[in-house]
């Protein structure tokens, strides 16, 4: 354990990110407002898969996914949510402000609208509107493994256009002790009209239990739906398992799940459990994590993984 308060998160525009969550937390702020907060920073940038300037799916709309969850077992999330800035904070209203967990599609837009959200124009940023065109050439859906990664060393900072980053995951543990976590994305690029993936689904792009840890996905969301990802890292920090064993047995049950068809996929995970050590694991290379501790640093780690 570094100490707390802590974040992590997926991706190396989690360095970003994690300056965000700092923000809140460093001045003794809620882990909630923090993973709010922290993940906004990716939904303003320009990158492939969190927010507005993500890929469309292969009708051409940027639809976006989004879910958040605070130390009491508070849920609240946004799937195939379209025009609107930031569905991590409508997911926060949905978790505050609704009896429900899950909105979806028009009526979370609607709902966005009722809260004040703005609605922007429906346009693509022109590099996923030229990688949209490319695309459209063949309309081949393949995933690409670690298209989330930006390639390149990354310093904190200003990010240009043509960033890369995928879906983000955040945990954080404030200084009172107490967990939560966020998760947003835009989604596989050039996915079906109305796919959901993971990332808005409790329990399996996130969960958090505070009297346990918090674990977050990122990768092919339907594996990870497929194995109740999130909630089955908890479930396994509770019976004793680091943060890392967690999100390695995780991992291993995605491997088992398919097969030889694991070669073609990728699955990542984080994790933080309540005392403060965290962990990550993927299935193969290319995933990393960012890390911002008592001590200020906010660092960049490579992932361990399954398939050499
Ligand atoms: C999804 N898990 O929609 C997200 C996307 C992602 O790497 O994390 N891509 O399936």
């Amino acid at each position: 354990a570094v100490g707390r308060p802590i974040v992590i998160s997926t991706w190396d525009a989690g360095l970003n990110a994690n300056l965000g969550a700092w923000k809140v937390l460093k001045p003794g702020g809620r882990a909630l407002d923090a993973v709010e907060a922290g993940v906004m920073v990716t939904e303003d940038e320009l990158g492939c898969c969190v927010g507005l300037g993500g890929r469309p799916d292969r009708d051409g709309r940027v639809t976006l996914d989004a879910c958040i969850m605070d130390e009491k077992f508070n849920c609240g999330g946004v799937a195939a949510l379209e025009r609107i800035k930031h569905p991590i904070s409508v997911a926060r209203r949905v978790m505050e402000r609704t009896p429900h967990v899950l909105l979806v599609g028009e009526g979370a837009q609607q709902f966005a609208l009722a809260q004040g959200f703005k609605l922007e124009p429906q346009k693509l940023s022109a590099d996923a509107e030229k990688d949209y065109r490319e695309w459209l050439k063949t309309s081949q859906y393949k995933p690409v493994i670690n298209v989330e990664n930006s390639g390149s060393p990354r310093k904190v900072g200003p990010v240009g256009g043509k960033q890369n980053h995928d879906t983000i995951g955040m945990l954080a543990q404030d200084a009172q002790g107490n967990l939560s976590g966020s998760c947003t994305t835009s989604g596989m690029a050039y996915k079906m009209r109305g796919r959901v993936g993971d990332s808005p689904i409790i329990g399996s792009g996130l969960y958090v239990d505070n009297a346990v840890g918090a674990a977050a996905a990122t990768g092919q969301g339907e594996d990870v739906i497929r194995i109740a990802g999130a909630s089955l890292i908890v479930e396994l920090m509770r019976q004793g398992m680091s943060p890392k064993a967690a999100c390695r047995a995780a991992v291993e049950r995605v491997a088992r799940s398919k097969g030889e068809q694991a070669r073609d996929i990728q699955v990542c995970f984080i994790a933080l459990n309540n005392r403060g050590e965290y962990g990550a694991f993927a299935l193969q290379k290319g995933f990393n994590y960012a890390v911002c501790a008592a001590d200020g640093k906010n660092e960049l780690f490579d992932s361990e993984y399954l398939l050499k």
